[in-house]
């Protein structure tokens, strides 16, 4: 008999698009709590969704009641709405947490959860389990970091809880309660190599308007380089992975540390080749000290980073600048430039229609992606996250998903934005035209013709601007 249940709403058999890629990770913030549970002496199970079928949860839950947590994101809802509806009516009592509940919290109660636990989720479930099993699910007043409805059926917000200051005294996520090795193996078979993923902080200070923050705020607080150092050695030891991922927000974040971590790894005589992702203003070494502005690069190519990717989002100085991004297109130029010198692959983030964005702005984009020249780039259309400044800003001329239980934030319709067969147009043109700036002269009938494809979807969505712009008129 267990005190909780965890679980998540991902399966990788209901995502065509994934099966495609085939680079599945366990979610991290699940085997923190299970860890973080056990050594305070409950009893722990976790049903990783990841391979499995949903048929196979349902009988789960159908074995007997109790606690059920389940993780929430932005992508999961729909999937997550179903479990919940179903563990409620097996009689479980359930907690949602993660990134996305918390945004919703009357929408998950109604959905069929009992509790929505806010930010992180060790802390809250120690005390919250006790608490559910005394006073049951609507008296939880004065459990900070939940929100529940009391038997009026009355939202009740407690007061969120302090976040965790030291890192450190987590104990290291419960791999061993999930097949991991199923993880590496599956990326072996698809990729020829091994991949498991750890962090080495949360949050981030940074205040991009479009990015979520409704997990650890606006703080950043760091594992020691010793503790993270030597998770990474059992890593290597136990489940053999070929490289790692670290899934952190800004991996160069804090450069000391990073310098601190090397030195770690090095007296360990550990060198586990990683990708992970950054700012490109935090690549460039602190010029008060003195310092060489490529040490950062130069660190991570002796650590083993192969691959980084670049939050570039927009080459428009314009557009960066209206989603606080605090970065410039100089920056990233600059960053793609030295980590390829230092042979580290560059992956570049870009993302169409943030408000305000004009044909010249993707013009500027297509442009920088050219002279940034990363080893591969995707791009997303923007969507508003429900509690970011950048949803605020755009809510008066949101229409929602008429079915909520349905869709997720990136259903949100931009009234006035364009349709997405722009930002096809937009990824063609892009495609084409830095294809074309790729073959440098090598094929010149395949760059004429590359760039005429590129000419024409710019073309097509300039149509589609006069044709908006005359809607609007009328
Ligand atoms: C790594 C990562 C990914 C990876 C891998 C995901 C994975 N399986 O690990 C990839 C690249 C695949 C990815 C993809 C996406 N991601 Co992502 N990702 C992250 C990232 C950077 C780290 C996740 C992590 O390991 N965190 C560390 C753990 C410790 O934190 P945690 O998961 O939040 O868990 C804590 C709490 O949430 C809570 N908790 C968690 N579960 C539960 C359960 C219960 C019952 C309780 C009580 C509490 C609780 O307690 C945990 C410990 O304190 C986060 C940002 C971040 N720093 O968290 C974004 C983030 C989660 N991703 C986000 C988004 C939007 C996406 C995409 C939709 C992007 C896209 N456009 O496609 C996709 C969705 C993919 C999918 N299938 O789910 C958003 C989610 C926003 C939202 N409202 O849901 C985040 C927050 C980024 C952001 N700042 O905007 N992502
Ligand atoms: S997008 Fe990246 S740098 Fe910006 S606030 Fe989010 S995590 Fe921080």
């Amino acid at each position: 008999m267990s005190d909780i249940l965890l679980t998540h709403g991902y399966f990788i058999g209901e995502d065509p698009k994934e099966q495609e890629i085939m680079k599945p990770y366990p979610t991290l913030g699940l085997l923190y709590i299970s860890a973080y549970l056990r050594r305070a002496g409950f009893g722990v199970q976790v049903f990783d969704t990841t391979f499995a079928r949903r048929e196979e949860l349902e009988a789960r839950l159908s074995e007997g009641r109790g606690v059920l947590g389940v993780y929430t994101n932005l992508i999961t809802r729909a999937s997550v709405v179903k479990i919940l509806g179903r563990a409620r009516a097996l009689g479980w009592t359930v907690v949602v947490g993660g990134p996305e509940s918390g945004n919703y919290p009357d929408r998950y109660l109604d959905a069929g959860a009992h509790v929505v636990v806010v930010g992180e989720g060790e802390a809250t479930l120690e005390e919250l389990l006790p608490a559910l099993a005394t006073r049951g699910p609507h008296r939880l007043h004065g459990v900070a970091g939940t929100i529940f409805r009391d038997e009026d059926g009355k939202l009740v917000r407690n007061a969120p809880r302090p976040q965790i200051a030291d890192l450190d005294s987590l104990p290291w996520p419960d791999r061993e309660a999930i097949d991991l090795d199923r993880y590496v193996d599956v990326w072996r078979e698809h990729h020829g190599s091994g991949s498991v993923n750890l962090i080495t902080a949360r949050g981030c200070a940074y205040r991009c308007r479009w990015c979520s923050h409704a997990v650890f705020g606006h703080t950043h607080r760091r594992r020691s380089p010793e503790d993270t150092a030597a998770e990474l050695a059992w890593i290597h030891e136990r489940y053999r992975p070929d490289q790692v991922w670290y899934a952190d927000d800004v991996f160069t974040i804090h450069h000391r540390w990073l310098y601190r971590y090397q030195e770690e790894l090095k007296r360990r005589g550990l060198r586990v080749p990683f990708e992970t992702i950054t700012r490109a203003d935090r690549m460039t070494g602190s010029a008060d000290r003195g310092e060489d502005p490529a040490r950062v690069a130069r660190t991570l190519a002796e650590m083993g980073c192969w691959r980084i990717w670049i939050g570039s989002e927009s080459g428009s100085q314009r557009i960066l600048d209206a989603m606080e991004r605090g970065v410039t297109v100089e920056e990233v130029q600059w960053a793609s430039r030295v980590l390829r010198e230092h042979g580290i692959e560059v992956g570049m983030f870009l993302m169409w229609g943030y408000q305000g964005e004009t044909v010249e702005d993707i013009a500027a984009t297509v442009d920088h992606v050219k002279k940034s020249d990363p080893h591969t780039f995707l791009t997303t259309v923007s969507y508003p996250i429900k509690g970011t400044p950048y949803f605020e800003e755009v809510e008066p001329r949101l229409e929602a998903p008429p079915v909520w239980e349905e869709a997720t934030d990136r259903d949100w319709v931009v009234r006035g934005r364009p349709p997405r067969e722009y930002y096809r147009l937009a990824d063609r043109w892009l495609r084409a035209e830095v294809e074309a700036h790729r073959l440098g002269g090598a094929d010149p009938g395949r760059a004429a013709a590359l760039l005429a494809e590129a000419a024409r979807a710019r073309e097509a969505m300039e149509a589609m601007d006069r044709e908006r712009s005359l809607e609007v008129a009328r």
